[in-house]
């Protein structure tokens, strides 16, 4: 079977987890916390060259980095695909999985370790400035890019791609950890996040991590009006 290592609540490891969903493969999730020393199994460095979550396993194949992992799957399993058939859209559709880690890079990564991982993990103060300077700087230049390039329909045509996973994933942890989506400052990209939540393989996704997202005491109001 199939063994994804990560958690659910890190933003590319959901990514696998939904494509996983979508595409009906049975699997399983070990879960693996970088950020929390000693937590990695030993061979960790073997599974991730990187360190970084999530990693598959699939027998005797092992892989890490959730671009690698989602084009790993869409080749074995091509039904169900989550990467558009069109030339265009298929290189649309990688460019805005691209985004979508300057999205986490800039975004999420430092927010999430403002707010989570330096004053619950390692001890240290939350850097309020810090905070103010990825609210003021990169959440308007990159949700105001994903605005502009949100359409009726997903982001890389009809169905729903990596893409939209790639973005909406970043949103909920975005959220989950108490940041707003300023939906009448990006409605374009707030409905997006909106359609790519109600898609069944999202759905499934945010109930299976339910436990995770309460063990942690993250927020989950903005599930309410995504869902709605
Ligand atoms: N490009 C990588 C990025 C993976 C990544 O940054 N994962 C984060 C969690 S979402 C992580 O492992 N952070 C812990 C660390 O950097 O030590 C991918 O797409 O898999």
């Amino acid at each position: 079977m199939l063994k994804i290592y990560g958690v659910p609540i890190s933003v590319h490891t959901r990514k696998v987890i939904v494509v996983a969903i979508a595409k009906g493969l049975a699997h399983e999730v070990d879960p693996v916390v970088p950020v929390i020393p000693d937590n990695p199994p030993p061979h960790w460095r073997q599974l991730s060259p990187t360190g970084t979550i999530p990693a598959l396993t699939d027998g005797d194949y092992t892989i890490a980095d959730s671009a690698a992992i989602c084009g790993y799957l869409e080749r074995l399993h091509p039904h169900n695909p989550v990467y558009p058939q069109s030339a265009r859209d298929y290189g649309l559709a990688l460019a805005l999985e691209q985004y979508a880690g300057k999205v986490f890079r800039d975004v999420v990564h430092p927010l999430f370790h403002e707010v989570f991982v330096g004053p619950k993990v390692r001890g240290v103060t939350t850097d309020q400035n810090r905070i103010d300077a990825v609210l003021t700087h990169a959440v308007p230049e990159t949700f105001g890019y994903l605005d502009s390039v949100a359409g009726p329909a997903f982001l890389a045509g009809e169905r729903l791609s990596v893409a939209d996973i790639a973005v909406a994933s970043n949103l909920i942890t975005y959220q989950y950890i108490g940041f707003d989506l300023y939906r009448s400052r990006f409605p374009r990209l707030a409905a997006l996040f909106d359609r790519v939540l109600h898609h069944p393989a999202m759905r499934e996704a945010l109930r299976r991590e339910q436990t995770v997202v309460d063990a942690m005491g993250l927020r989950q109001d903005f599930l309410s009006t995504a869902l709605a």
